[in-house]
């Protein structure tokens, strides 16, 4: 029996979910994509924070493009793949809790597409990402132009994509493909747990907010955005541990805010 896609290690508050294909250079088949869609809609109540890594050399090569040659899909059958990927990824963008990605080597095609719906990325110096679907003769079709347009914007996005220009770590963290770019020697996954530990000390309902509305407000008119920022602002204000933090400042013992 073939390994699961995903491993998943729960470690305190964080989960770990580590792409587990790398023989194949963590492709996504149809499998690989139901294993992300069940997982991001199951994820443990106690969960706060999850770390989405990838095993081996390179983080994701994107599409399986060995078993998109052998079912040589009709446009309808890829249009049906790629509401799967779109589902499976809004999962993750949308589904309440922070996602930080470790990314190295190859983040390439729909492997940037996946790592665009985390919150947070994080780069070592062998990453690279890449939109090679012009010299595979296909289009993206999980998310990539909404969410890494709207990273890097819709100008360069075509430029890349014409030109099969690749992206240095450096150059990606730039451009904001990553958050973070580690120094040499220091390891991703150990980056990326950290500031997993640092985000799950928030209050659960700030992240909420923060990982579900933000996105979504940028997609509305000013007056609904302003509406919907109050409504999320009143709901996160009645979570139980607020008047505990407040009184932390209050009663000065908290950490002041510092560079
Ligand atoms: C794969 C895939 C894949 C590797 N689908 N099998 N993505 C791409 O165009 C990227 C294609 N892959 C590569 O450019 C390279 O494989 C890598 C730079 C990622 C890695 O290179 P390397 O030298 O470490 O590994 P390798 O020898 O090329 O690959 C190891 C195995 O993984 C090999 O299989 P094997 O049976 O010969 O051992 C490869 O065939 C296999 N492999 N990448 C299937 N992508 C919803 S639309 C999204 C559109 C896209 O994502 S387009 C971008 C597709």
């Amino acid at each position: 029996m073939n390994e699961p896609f995903l491993k998943i290690e729960l470690r305190g508050t964080i989960a770990i979910v580590t792409l587990n294909r790398s023989q194949k250079r963590n492709a996504l088949d149809e499998q690989a994509i139901a294993a992300l869609d069940d997982f991001f809609s199951t994820v443990p109540t106690s969960v706060r924070a999850i770390v989405l890594a990838a095993a081996g050399p390179h983080f994701c090569a994107g599409l399986d493009l060995k078993e998109h040659h052998d079912k040589e899909r009709s446009a309808i059958d890829f249009m049906r793949v790629c509401q799967a990927w779109h589902r499976a990824f809004d999962k993750i963008q949308h589904g309440g809790i922070p996602v930080i990605a470790a990314m190295q080597g190859a983040v390439v095609g729909g492997g940037l597409e996946l790592a665009a719906a985390a919150h947070v990325r994080v780069a070592d110096s062998t990453t690279y990402f890449a939109l090679p679907e012009g010299q595979r003769g296909i289009f993206t079709g999980g998310g990539a132009t909404v969410r890494v347009a709207r990273i890097i914007s819709a100008n360069r996005m075509v430029e890349m994509m014409l030109t099969g220009r690749v992206l240095d770590a450096r150059e990606g963290h730039r451009l904001g493909l990553a958050h973070y770019l580690c120094e040499q020697g220091q390891d991703v996954l150990e980056q990326a747990i950290e500031l997993a530990q640092r985000i799950a000390s928030n209050a659960a309902l700030s992240n909420y907010a923060i990982v579900s509305s933000i996105n979504r407000i940028a997609d509305m008119s000013s007056t609904d955005g302003l509406f919907a920022e109050g409504l999320m602002a009143a709901v996160v204000q009645t979570g139980h541990d607020v008047q505990r933090r407040l009184g932390d400042f209050v009663e000065k013992r908290t950490e002041k805010v510092r560079v």
